[in-house]
C-alpha cells in the first residue's frame, strides 16, 4: 500500500523567523555571504567557496555569457545553459572566462584602410569609443594604432578617408605588455592620463584593453568570484546523455563548477555521470547534483562520493507544471527541511559536509531568506534573473511596459526532452513540464541583487548571526496562520499611488 507522509508539502511564504539577541557586533558591514560550494571534510574549509549564496539557473532564457559574467562579479555563479550545442556552450564559457578582470579583448578592431566611415558605424552600433588598429582587423592581429571618438570631427573631416589619416600611430601610444598587473596597467593610466591602455605581446601583437573605467568598476565590485589566474570562474549545466563529449569541452574552455541539469536526479544515471566525470577530473571540478526532494534522494546522491552539493526542488519553479501534468513534487519547503536533516545525519555518520541549493519557486526575497534561515546554503533561481538585463533575451513591450520573455526548459521552445526522458530518441513525451511566459524587466542585475543581499544582511543581524552558517545554526522559525499571513501585510490602511494624489 503507498505511504502518506504525516505532514502536508509546505511553502517558504508559511513561515517567519523570531529575531534572536542583536549585539552591537551585528552591523551589516560585519556580515559575510561566503558560502561553500565543495562538499569538504567537517570543520576544514571547502575548496570553492562562492561569495554570495546565489546562482542562476542553467536555462536558455537565463544563463548566457553576459549573466555568466556579471553573477561571478557579484561573487556568484551562472550555470550556462547545456540545451545547445557543446561549441556553442564552450564558446559561452570561453567568453566569461577571457573577461578577465580589466583585461578585455578588444571586440571593436579596424585595418588601417577601413573608412572612417566604417569606422563611425562602428562606434556608432557598438557604443564604444574606442577602435583598435591591426593590420588584419582582428583583436590578435599586429597593433597598428589607436582610434577614438576624439581623433576625428564627422561634421568637418572627409569620411572617406581612411582610419590611417587619424589613428594615433603606434610609435605614440602608451601601451603595456604582456605580464603586466592590472595594478601595474591602472599606474601607467593614472601617470599618463589616458583612459586606454592596449597590451602588446612580445612580438608586437594585440593582446587586451584595459579601460580606466573597469578600475573603478573592480572597485565596486570586491566579491567577484575569481580563480587563480584572476579570470571569473564559469559554471555549466550538463546532461546525463552527451557528458562524455560535453564535459571534456567545457572543462577544456574553462568551465570548473558543473550542475547536473535534471528534472528528477534521483536516478542511476545521474550518479554514474557524476562518478565519470569525477573519476576523469578528480577534485579539479565541482560537481553538483538534483533535484531531489527527499532525505532517501539526497542519500542516494550524497552516497555516490562524486557529487559535491546537492539541489532541491521539484515542480516549484515558476514556469514549471510538472506538479499539475505528472502528479510529482514536494512543497519546497517541506522538501528543504527533510533534507536538510538528513544532510546533518549523513555529516554526523561520514564526517562530510555537503552544501545544499534550494533550486526554484523563490518568489521574493523573503522566501529567499526563509530558505537559507532554513539551512540551504544557497539558492538557484530563473525568474529573478531572468527579469535583468542580463538574461540572454530581448526586451518586449507589451502595452506599454516592457517584458522579457521567459520559458521553461521543459517547454516544448527549449525542445530539451532529454532533460525530461531518459529514452528520448526511441521515446519523445507528448507533454509539456514548463510553460512559455514573459516576466517584467527590472534592470541590472547588480541593482537588483544589492537590495536582496542587504535584505539578507539585515535580517542576519536581527538574528544574531554574521555568517550564513550562525544564520542558519540560530534560526527559529515559526509557521504562520492565514491570519497572520494577512496582519504581516499592510492593515486597515488604504495605501495610494502618491502620482494620484490631489490636494483638497
Ligand atoms: P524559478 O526560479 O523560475 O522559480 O525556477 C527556476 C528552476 O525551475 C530551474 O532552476 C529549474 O530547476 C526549474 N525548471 C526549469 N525549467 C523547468 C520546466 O520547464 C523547470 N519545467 O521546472
Amino acid at each position: 500500500m503507498a505511504k502518506i507522509l504525516p505532514d502536508i508539502s509546505r511553502t517558504f511564504s508559511e513561515y517567519l523567523l523570531i529575531p534572536r539577541l542583536t549585539e552591537k557586533k551585528h552591523i551589516a558591514s560585519n556580515v559575510s555571504l561566503q558560502v561553500p560550494i565543495a562538499r569538504h571534510k567537517v570543520g576544514k574549509p571547502s575548496r570553492q567557496m562562492i561569495n554570495i549564496p546565489f546562482v542562476s539557473a542553467s536555462m536558455q532564457a537565463v544563463s548566457g555569457v553576459d549573466m555568466g559574467i556579471a553573477l561571478a562579479r557579484k561573487g556568484g555563479v551562472a550555470f550556462v545553459y547545456c540545451s545547445q550545442s557543446i561549441k556553442e556552450q564552450a564558446d559561452m564559457i570561453k567568453k566569461i572566462k577571457h573577461h578577465k578582470a580589466g583585461f578585455v579583448e578588444s571586440d571593436s578592431n579596424v585595418q588601417p584602410n577601413t573608412t572612417l566611415k566604417e569606422a563611425i558605424a562602428i562606434i556608432e552600433e557598438t557604443g564604444h569609443s574606442t577602435l583598435a588598429v591591426t593590420d588584419d582587423g582582428s583583436n590578435k592581429g599586429k597593433f597598428l594604432g589607436i582610434l577614438t571618438d576624439k581623433d576625428f570631427w564627422e561634421y568637418e573631416d572627409d569620411v572617406k578617408k581612411c582610419v590611417s589619416e587619424f589613428m594615433t600611430p603606434v610609435d605614440q601610444v602608451v601601451f603595456g605588455t604582456v605580464g603586466i598587473s592590472l595594478h601595474q596597467a591602472n599606474l601607467i593610466l593614472h601617470r599618463e592620463k589616458k583612459e586606454c591602455l592596449p597590451i602588446l605581446d612580445k612580438s608586437g601583437n594585440l593582446d587586451s584593453l584595459v579601460f580606466k573605467k573597469d578600475f573603478f568598476d573592480h572597485k565596486n565590485n570586491p566579491s567577484e568570484l575569481l580563480d587563480e589566474k584572476k579570470s571569473l570562474i564559469a559554471g555549466a549545466g550538463v546532461n546525463t546523455h552527451d557528458y562524455k563529449e560535453r564535459v571534456p569541452a567545457l572543462v577544456e574552455a574553462g568551465a570548473t563548477i558543473f550542475v547536473l541539469d535534471a528534472s528528477d536526479g534521483y536516478s542511476e544515471f545521474q550518479k554514474e555521470t557524476a562518478q565519470w566525470m569525477r573519476k576523469t577530473y578528480g577534485d579539479a571540478i565541482i560537481i553538483g547534483g538534483g533535484n531531489v526532494v527527499s532525505g532517501e534522494g539526497f542519500r542516494f546522491l550524497a552516497e555516490s562520493d562524486a557529487i559535491d552539493f546537492v539541489k532541491v526542488g521539484i515542480g516549484g519553479g515558476s514556469i514549471c507544471i510538472t506538479r499539475e501534468q505528472k502528479g510529482i513534487g514536494r512543497g519546497q519547503a517541506s522538501a528543504l527541511l527533510e533534507i536538510i536533516e538528513e544532510r546533518e545525519k549523513f555529516a554526523k555518520e561520514k564526517g562530510e559536509y555537503v552544501p545544499i541549493c534550494s533550486d526554484g519557486g523563490l518568489a521574493n526575497d523573503t522566501q529567499i531568506i526563509i530558505a537559507l534561515a532554513m539551512g540551504a546554503d544557497m539558492v538557484m533561481m530563473g525568474r529573478y534573473f531572468a527579469m535583468t538585463d542580463e538574461s540572454p533575451t530581448p526586451k518586449v513591450s507589451i502595452k506599454g511596459r516592457l517584458y522579457k520573455p521567459y520559458w521553461g526548459e521543459g517547454s516544448n521552445r527549449a525542445r530539451n526532452w532529454q532533460r525530461y526522458s531518459h529514452d528520448a530518441k526511441s521515446h519523445s513525451y507528448k507533454f509539456e513540464e514548463g510553460v512559455d511566459a514573459y516576466v517584467p524587466v527590472v534592470g541590472p542585475v547588480t541593482d537588483v541583487l544589492d537590495v536582496t543581499l542587504d535584505k539578507i544582511r539585515s535580517t542576519m543581524c536581527n538574528n544574531g548571526a554574521l555568517t550564513l552558517k550562525e544564520f542558519s545554526e540560530k534560526a527559529i522559525l515559526t509557521r504562520i496562520s492565514e491570519q497572520s499571513f494577512i496582519e504581516g501585510g499592510t492593515s486597515n490602511v488604504f495605501t495610494v499611488d502618491n502620482d494620484t494624489l490631489e490636494n483638497v
